[in-house]
């Protein structure tokens, strides 16, 4: 197949996912054509079946606001002429769900018809998109779009309570490339940071206020009065300043690093013995995932779709939103030497059912699907 992808080329979740399914479906033979306003992060390197096309935004002193949506149609409209596209896959439904609609609509003028899949992310749905400022954007879009995937079960839940919708959603769940996403020997790196054995704990977040980092360092600071530990803090964003502010506060500066954005945080996940997902929403927790495919057990909160990836008493453990008492409990139990290796073993074992290669044919068999309804 011949499918343009429209997602956001940036460190965030839903651009990953886009990313990492144009590789694998270029790897299966199909042609992709990305297209975005900026070469998405991991996409830099040459393959025979990936193309890459630049939404080009042009500015004008009138605009205070560019008009992004609408170069993104006319750069849809073009690909899918020139390229002979089989399917358009727009990932976060604001405003690549609503630009497709209008790409579509400008080409059946022209006598072409494409079909068009919008995948929910998560806070397009559950924090943006329910806005009302955008909210009967979103809804008419997705009504529109000739197939619809949510990645979870609690997404695509959370969609019908609050959109008037009325196709069908398909949920296919986030994948791990397990070739990328695997424990590497990094002792001496773990060496470096737990000098004394200490026990490693990772948070790894855009800092955003739905992420709850304070929780993270809340319950590192309850923790550390039982077990000598470390904390990592991987990602930047709006909320850093302030969880600088706390740590001094705390004063468990000495025990926290903030490392900021890193390309290669699977070789920081490599040597975590705890991965913490606080999060007051999460749609599905990729990061929690890549963190379970390096061997790393999961606290995490009970948002969103976390709790159909992290199994609780057996991957990690679910808690309530803002429960920090009981996470520092549940955190010293998976810390436990006692009962660590289990909780190792059974993270591995569940991000194996993500597997790319078990994802990527619910994929393949969606398109099929759409394409031959359209
Ligand atoms: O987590 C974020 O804030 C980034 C966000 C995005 O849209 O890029 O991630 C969302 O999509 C990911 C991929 O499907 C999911 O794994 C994340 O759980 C989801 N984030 C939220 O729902 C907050």
């Amino acid at each position: 197949m011949k499918i343009g992808i429209v997602c956001y080329p940036t460190f965030g979740g839903s651009g990953v996912v886009a990313t990492e399914l144009g590789k694998a479906l270029a790897k299966e033979g199909h042609q992709i054509h990305f297209i975005t306003y900026r070469q998405p992060t991991r996409l830099d390197f040459f393959s025979e079946n990936l193309y890459y096309h630049e939404v080009d935004i042009k500015s004008y002193p009138l605009f205070e606001f560019a008009p992004y949506e609408l170069a993104l149609a006319s750069k849809m409209v073009n690909v899918v002429k020139y390229e002979g596209l089989d399917l358009l896959h727009v990932h976060y439904a604001i405003p690549h769900a609503s630009a497709a609609y209008m790409a579509k609509q400008i080409l059946k003028e022209q006598g072409i018809y494409i079909p068009v899949v919008t995948t929910l992310h998560g806070t397009d749905i559950t924090l943006v998109g329910k806005d009302p400022s955008y909210e009967p954007v979103v809804t008419f879009s997705i009504n529109q779009s000739d197939g619809v995937t949510a990645v979870s079960e609690d997404l695509r839940k959370d969609t019908f309570e609050h959109f008037d919708i009325k196709n069908h959603i398909e949920v296919i769940p986030n994948f791990i490339d397990l070739d990328r996403f695997k424990k590497q020997k990094k002792e001496h790196f773990k060496l470096a940071i737990c000098p004394h054995g200490e026990k490693l704990l990772v948070h790894t977040s855009n800092f955003r206020k739905v992420k709850r980092v304070e929780d993270v360092i809340q319950v590192f600071y309850r923790l550390r009065k039982t077990v000598p530990a470390k904390l990592l803090l991987v990602g930047d964003g709006p909320e850093r300043d302030k969880m600088e502010r706390l740590c001094r506060d705390l004063g468990t500066c000495d025990d926290i690093r903030f490392l900021g954005k890193l390309e290669a945080v699977e070789e920081v996940l490599s040597v975590a013995d705890l991965f913490l997902m606080p999060s007051e929403k999460e749609s599905f927790g990729l990061a929690a995932l890549e963190a379970m495919a390096c061997e790393v057990p999961i606290l995490s909160s009970n948002a969103g779709g976390i709790p159909e990836l992290n199994l609780d008493g057996i991957t990690g453990y679910v808690c309530n939103i803002g429960d920090v008492t009981t996470m520092t409990e549940k955190a010293l139990e998976i810390l436990d030497d006692d009962n660590l290796p289990r909780f190792k073993a059974a993270a591995l074992a569940r991000a194996k059912e993500f597997d790319v290669a078990n994802i990527l044919p619910k994929y393949e068999q969606y398109y099929r699907e759409t394409i031959a309804r359209a």
